[in-house]
């Protein structure tokens, strides 16, 4: 299926459990930086809300997977107004109750970002080891692990997994302030982190869980960024929350 943003196409799956009521609640799942719809961590979110009767949309990002635009072209914004197209989108299918945002990382980012733009139209979020940190970084001038000057941003990032990055990228994630977006909603909020997090230090997770009004906060002890240890108590920390707020 395609979900078209002012053009760009961009490739997402929806799953509908068998035999579902005609009315049920919709968990919208972004993946992270260079990350797309089929990847392990993401598969296994969803199907954990798809096992709980909740269908799920999930999509890959501008630059991303099978969608349009090129990886090195990427930025906030553009996820942002992907984002939006996207739950414009999941509002118009007739059967959706409830409203929901997931996403891993970067998409955990995009996703305390989207809570904040669209409090009023969503039930709640859930962000998975979100990389709030990238907007502070890259006024810090360091992303990617790499330095750079943040007054006088190169125009290519350098490489991630042999991809370049423009410095766009870094220019639009300055002006994020995501302080903001965390005081903005005050819905309810999963936020799941692995104290062995080598991308997204578990800090942040901890910071963010305290900052939001209504937030459960689950630490996986000893998991890494993408849960490759302990990817259960990820799902069990998903559903256990879903239980208590479907
Ligand atoms: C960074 C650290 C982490 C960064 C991006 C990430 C762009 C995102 C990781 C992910 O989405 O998995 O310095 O810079």
């Amino acid at each position: 299926m395609v979900i078209l943003d002012d053009g760009i196409r961009l490739n997402a799956i929806l799953d509908r459990p068998e035999n579902s009521p005609e009315k049920q609640p919709l968990l919208v799942i972004i993946h992270g930086f260079t990350g797309h719809v089929m990847e392990r961590h993401i598969l296994a979110f969803a199907k954990t809300a798809n096992d709980l009767g909740i269908a799920t949309l999930r999509v890959d990002m501008y630059g991303h997977g099978s969608s349009d635009g090129k990886f090195e072209d990427h930025t906030l914004y553009k996820w942002l107004s992907n984002g939006l197209a996207i739950l414009d989108y999941a509002r118009s299918l007739p059967f959706v109750s409830k409203l929901y945002v997931g996403g891993h990382s970067q998409g955990g980012l995009t996703t305390m970002l989207l809570g904040a733009m669209e409090q009023d139209r969503l039930d709640g979020i859930l962000p998975l080891s979100p990389a709030w940190m990238i907007p502070e970084k890259a006024r810090e001038g360091e992303l990617l692990g790499q330095s750079f000057d943040p007054n006088h941003i190169p125009d290519i990032l350098g490489a991630w997994h042999d991809k370049p990055l423009k410095g766009n990228y870094a220019r639009v994630a300055q002006m994020i302030h995501v302080e903001d977006s965390i005081e903005r909603f005050h819905k309810p909020v999963l936020l799941v982190h692995g104290d062995a997090d080598e991308a997204v230090p578990y800090e942040y997770g901890v910071k963010a869980a305290k900052m939001y009004s209504d937030c459960e906060f689950v630490t996986i002890p000893g998991d890494n960024h993408c849960y490759d240890y302990h990817l259960e108590q990820m799902t069990d920390a998903v559903r256990d929350w879903f239980l208590r707020h479907i």
